[in-house]
């Protein structure tokens, strides 16, 4: 993998994740990369665990923010500690244990041979989504067909959270101005790239259901994302030039039958 030598931060953004945590940050470190764990004042002390792991191991780092100021604004400040840490790649991932540490190097891999913005992908061939009922999917689904019908992107999976973008590219795209602080902050994350004519590339991911605990996903955070597509179609700017276009990378871009 080239690139092995260079330094990856895992973001980890926690709210009432205390079942699931240590062993998501075993799972990471055993890969070798470094931590940062983004805890919103969880109150099942989610913060509390991410403290005790990082006593004991330096490669573990932890921010802890007052109270639930959302999954975007984490990734924010992960992004900026990891800017600041003179990180090369900069990796979110959900703490529930969705996304496997397994396709880690592939989504790093990506994002580095593209030099784009890499997803951890559901939905092009190879993906799938394991434990989640028919109506998740099917609301999951339609999420992902409407952002690419409004945005005219072809991404498969604009709402994963499992993610590798290059230092390079995240000091372009310029986080801290960003219209959302939730979950729709995976979807403007897309189309900045795609305005900026970065390359987004999609990888194959196993994407199973959290091992413990509740999904944070409100109403509130879906009619969000839903207001803000339509914002980003028609109140952005025109997009520059691909650099690579879109593309799929080591595998078949085509959907998946999932
Ligand atoms: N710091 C922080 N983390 C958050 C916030 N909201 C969600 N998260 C974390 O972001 C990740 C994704 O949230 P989830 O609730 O798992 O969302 P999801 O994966 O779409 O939903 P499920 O599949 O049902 O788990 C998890 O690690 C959450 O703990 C927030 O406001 N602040
Ligand atoms: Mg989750």
């Amino acid at each position: 993998m080239a690139y092995r030598r260079s330094r990856c931060l895992v973001i980890l953004p926690t709210f009432n994740e205390r079942a699931n945590l240590a062993p998501v940050v075993a799972g990471v470190r055993a890969a070798g990369h470094d931590v940062l764990v983004v805890d919103d004042g969880s109150p099942d002390g989610t913060g509390e665990v991410a403290d005790h792991l990082a006593r004991s191991d330096p490669g573990v780092h932890v921010i802890h923010r007052p109270g639930k100021l959302g999954l975007g604004s984490a990734c924010v400040a992960g992004f900026r500690f990891g800017l600041g840490r003179g990180y090369d790649f900069l990796v979110e991932m959900d703490a529930d244990g969705s996304h496997g540490v397994a396709h880690l190097d592939a989504v790093i891999e990506a994002s580095a041979a593209s030099g784009g913005l890499s997803i951890g992908s559901r939905y092009v061939a190879g993906g799938s989504t394991e434990g989640w009922s028919p109506a998740r999917r099917l609301l999951s689904r339609t999420a992902n067909a409407y952002c690419r019908s409004l945005l005219r992107i072809d991404v498969r999976d604009f709402t994963s959270g499992y993610r590798c973008i290059p230092r390079a590219l995240l000091e372009r795209l310029a986080v801290t101005d960003m219209l959302s602080d939730g979950y729709a902050f995976m979807i403007e994350m897309v189309h900045r790239c795609h305005q900026l004519g970065s390359p987004v590339v999609e990888v194959p991911i196993r994407f199973q259901d959290r091992y413990a605990g509740k999904s944070k996903v409100s109403r509130s955070e879906i009619t969000k994302a839903l207001a803000l597509v339509p914002r980003l179609r028609w109140l952005s700017p025109s997009p520059a030039p691909p650099e690579d276009g879109l593309a799929a990378v080591g595998q078949d871009a085509r959907p998946s039958p999932d």
